[in-house]
């Protein structure tokens, strides 16, 4: 039995033992501050703005259960925004943070932002202090990371926020899974290189 291996019989064994909904092996990262990292049976924790949000049990990047958001385009300017926001950290931290997401149907969004950010209030409202923005980030229908976002938090003040939001959206399907928030982490397929 080689390392791989005998890393892989161990991962499945503690999956099993916390039950059978915990099955994604590097997601509930000790250092990941995002609880519900996976999906595993629920959305909880997590916020939507426009559009519907609801779990799927099956899909997923690395272990079945994502978050999937239907947006319909309402012919306005608007934008579909969800993520997590965290309200312990601490100040002058460099913190990383990403999410793996799919689009399953629809028409791709105009355009789109992942961000890494601290803002003044506990709900992640208010103007940024802090923040790693990317624009434009590829979406395709395989499961792919976004860019491993890192910012320096200005104090221990207001929220820490990871969010994903899609403007002037056609109608679209675009499910997510495995999001992260730490320090030093870096998205879940590159964890488990380093792990093996
Ligand atoms: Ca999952």
């Amino acid at each position: 039995m080689n390392l791989r291996s005998s890393l892989v019989i161990a991962t499945v064994m503690i999956a099993m033992s916390a039950g059978a909904a915990a099955a994604n092996s590097n997601c509930p990262d000790p250092a990941n501050m995002i609880g519900n990292c996976g999906f595993d049976t629920d959305i909880t924790g997590w916020f939507v703005g426009d559009g519907t949000a609801y779990h799927d049990p099956v899909d997923g990047a690395t272990a079945p259960g994502s978050l999937c958001i239907d947006a319909v385009d309402d012919g306005g300017t608007w934008i579909v925004l969800m993520g997590y926001c965290i309200t312990s950290f601490s100040s002058a931290t460099t913190y990383s943070g990403g999410i793996t997401f799919r689009q399953t149907g629809g028409t791709t969004p105009t355009s789109n932002y992942v961000e890494l950010s601290q803002r003044p209030q506990t709900n992640c409202g208010g103007v940024p202090t802090a923040v790693d923005l990317r624009n434009d980030v590829p979406i395709s229908g395989s499961w792919s990371d976004s860019p491993n976002l890192t910012m320096t938090t200005t104090s221990t003040t207001g929220g820490l926020g990871l969010f994903v939001y899609f403007e002037d959206p056609a109608p679209f399907t675009i499910c997510f899974d495995d999001g992260y928030i730490g320090i030093g982490l870096v998205p879940v397929e590159l964890e488990a290189l380093t792990v093996e």
